[in-house]
């Protein structure tokens, strides 16, 4: 192990990152969603599978649900099922994007029995996270309209804020309310909540346990999304990741796949802000759609890569960059920064993971453990897992 790479090493064992439930089942796009042999068809199996990628990782203690996908009639049962498996039950996603009452929206419809539809359909999600054990509500809104006049925006966003915090005065006092913004779709003219300056206004306005999470696929091509981490962390606002990748629109592809550069911008950030520190209560969750690729082996793929950009990040030698910043020595401050991100090391974590008894080669791993053949014979009949749209 090189010497700059064991400096860094003890800051990795606290590395955690939550998996979406929903990874784990079928998912696609309008065009089609395609099946694959051993799909989970409940969140136990799903729990299973979840389980499955923190064995071989050791970077993966905990699963987000998202309801009504993951409804099941004992919650404390699936908790004693996952913490079984070796992991815990974690964000609480709500859904009110896809029954019929929400075709105008939901939380900001103006339609007050849509409203009260969505905000009953919180205080449910609230209810399960005692059972469960969660810390976060997370909300993502597909509210929005599709052409100019379709209806008033400020009206909406005055409806919005008061939603909010009809459901913000549910929460407990150890849990948090978390906003996810996104820039478009579904609604193709505007979205009540696009941006980060527009969840930042609406969660300030609610209080100190309401957060914004930020879905790195979910911001218009060319932004500068580690800008807005870096913001978002100044102003003690960013609650959590969404974690994926995209080469166009919101692709939900494998974190650091489309843009790998990208993702370590975005850790270097998260260190520099203080995210990663021991005890910040920034949450990381991926949240992808595996829609032809192998779903474990997708998600352990994708832990890794958050795993070797933040090591990356660790190993910014930050005195000097300090110095060649304040000395505005362009090319010096940005060698830099790139020199840690140019630098290997796979083969530091493959020898460190051993040093925990873990495999060097997670995927390697999980390909020889058989799981997947098994659960291939064990999961036939039923019905597959999906966004069930
Ligand atoms: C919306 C989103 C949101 C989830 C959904 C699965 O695009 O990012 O976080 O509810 O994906
Ligand atoms: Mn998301």
């Amino acid at each position: 192990m090189t010497s700059r790479f064991a400096q860094i090493a003890p800051h990795l064992e606290r590395q955690a990152i939550e998996l979406p439930s929903w990874a784990f089942g079928n998912s696609g796009t309008r065009f089609r969603v395609f099946g694959t042999p051993g799909t989970p068809r409940d969140p136990f199996e799903k729990i299973a599978d979840a389980a499955q990628v923190h064995a071989h990782t050791g970077l993966a203690p905990s699963v987000a649900l998202h309801i009504p996908w993951d409804k099941v009639d004992d919650y404390a049962a699936l908790r004693t099922h996952a913490e079984s498996l070796g992991v815990a039950l974690g964000t609480i996603n709500s859904n009110t994007f896809q029954d019929e009452e929400y075709k105008f929206g939901s939380l900001a419809a103006s339609d007050p029995a849509a409203r009260q539809r969505a905000i009953d359909h919180h205080f449910e999600c609230i209810d399960i996270m005692h059972e469960t054990g969660s810390r976060d509500l997370k909300i993502w809104l597909a509210d929005g309209t599709n052409y100019p006049g379709q209806d008033d925006m400020r009206r909406r966003q005055d409806a919005l804020a008061e939603s909010l915090a009809t459901i913000y005065e549910r929460i407990g006092d150890d849990q948090r309310l978390v906003l996810e913004y996104k820039f478009f779709e579904p609604a193709f003219y505007h979205t009540d909540v696009p941006d980060w300056g527009t969840a930042y206004a609406q969660v300030a306005a609610l209080g100190d346990r309401a957060m914004v999470c930020l879905d790195t696929g979910h911001h218009a091509p060319g932004t500068n999304i580690e800008f807005i981490v870096m913001q978002l962390q100044r102003l003690g606002k960013l609650g959590s990741f969404d974690f994926n990748s995209r080469f166009y629109a919101d692709d939900d592809l494998i974190v650091g796949a489309a843009d790998p550069f990208q993702l370590f911008r975005i850790m270097v950030e998260v260190v520099r802000g203080g995210g990663y520190d021991e005890g910040s209560d920034v949450g990381f969750m991926l949240d992808q759609c595996h829609n032809i690729e192998e779903k474990i082996p997708g998600q352990i793929r994708s832990v890794l890569n958050v795993q070797e950009m933040t090591a990356r990040a660790l190993l910014i030698d930050r005195e000097a960059l300090n110095a060649a910043q304040r000395a505005n020595d362009v090319l010096t401050a940005n060698g830099i920064l790139m020199d840690a991100f140019y630098t290997d090391v796979r083969p530091d974590l493959a020898a460190w993971r051993e040093s925990r008894g873990l495999p060097a080669d997670p995927m390697a791993a999980y390909a020889a453990s058989g799981y997947r053949d098994r659960i291939v014979a064990e999961r036939v009949g039923g019905t597959q897992a999906g966004w069930g749209a």
